[in-house]
């Protein structure tokens, strides 16, 4: 019997106003998924502007030929490009942004992957208390969940640091408020970079987390690619395995020294830290 092992993944950014951002490919769909293949990923996380410009890209055929893996689809964009959110005090926006959040479901869904909410959950403040911005959140996350499960996926919850969103910044209150509302099938994407600002032990939180882990942002202590920060992956890597995580470590990194060189780091340090050898 084969045992389910953690799965390799890279993030390739396709948003021209996301250059600066913690994305290891800009340079094109196509190109992104080959480099990719290259480096030797077993995925690619994709973060694109909207469902449509998903749906405009060769994402099955490309994937099929080089034997790859679609990890997951960010929701961002709707926040770089629209600055919709979820907490938003403007009714009409906080509905753009479920719709939007629906759409990229369902783009990712066709190739079988689940979607993330990151910035596109907002935060509280310009009017929004935040008992009501966690209500909003939390009826979000009903519904967004109910949609992903309709689609045939999960959905990805990411709790940032404090300087991103004042909502949840700890694995451990991310996944209390996912369990008190409700939410089924919203599952954690635990970033390794806003842990590493947050959390007293992200290895201690991984593993309180526990099934509720459904993705890794792999990324060192100042969103570099892992290997070339200092954060130690040994614990994280074996309280990964000791929860049985079986999902995708998404290299969502800076591309520096260059897009190369962090996909091949990100590599030798996804085999030495979260594989078994
Ligand atoms: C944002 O900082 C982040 O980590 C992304 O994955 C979410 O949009
Ligand atoms: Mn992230």
């Amino acid at each position: 019997m084969e045992i389910a092992r953690i799965r390799s993944s890279v993030t390739i950014s396709v948003v021209p106003e996301a250059k600066n951002g913690p994305f290891v490919f800009h340079d094109g769909w196509e190109n992104g998924c080959r480099r990719a293949k290259e480096a030797g990923f077993d995925g690619v996380e994709l973060f694109a502007p909207s469902s449509e410009a998903i749906r405009s890209l060769p994402v099955a055929g490309v994937l099929t030929d080089l034997g790859l893996s679609l990890a997951a689809v960010g929701t961002g964009g709707g926040w770089v490009r629209h600055q919709w959110h979820l907490c938003h005090p403007d009714p009409t926006v906080r509905a753009r942004a479920v719709d939007f959040i629906k759409g990229i479901i369902d783009a990712g869904a066709e190739h079988g992957a689940p979607a993330i909410l990151g910035s596109m959950q907002g935060r509280w403040g310009d009017g929004v208390s935040r008992e009501q911005a966690l209500d909003f959140l939390g009826s979000a996350l009903v519904d967004l969940g109910r949609h992903a499960a309709q689609c045939g996926t999960v959905f990805l919850y990411e709790h940032l640091n404090r300087y991103e969103t004042n909502l949840f910044n700890l694995t451990a209150d991310a996944k209390a408020f996912i369990q008190k509302t409700g939410a089924e099938n919203v599952r954690l994407l635990c970033d390794l970079f806003h842990m590493n600002i947050e959390e007293v032990d992200i290895a201690a939180a991984i593993e309180e987390a526990g099934d509720m882990v459904g993705h890794v942002h792999f990324v060192d202590s100042n969103r570099h690619a892992a290997g070339f920060g200092h954060t130690d992956f040994a614990p994280i890597g074996a309280a990964l395995r000791k929860i049985g995580f079986h999902g995708f470590a998404s290299a969502e990194a800076f591309p520096k020294p260059d897009a190369e060189s962090a996909a091949q780091k990100t590599m030798e340090s996804f085999k030495a830290f979260l594989t078994n050898g």
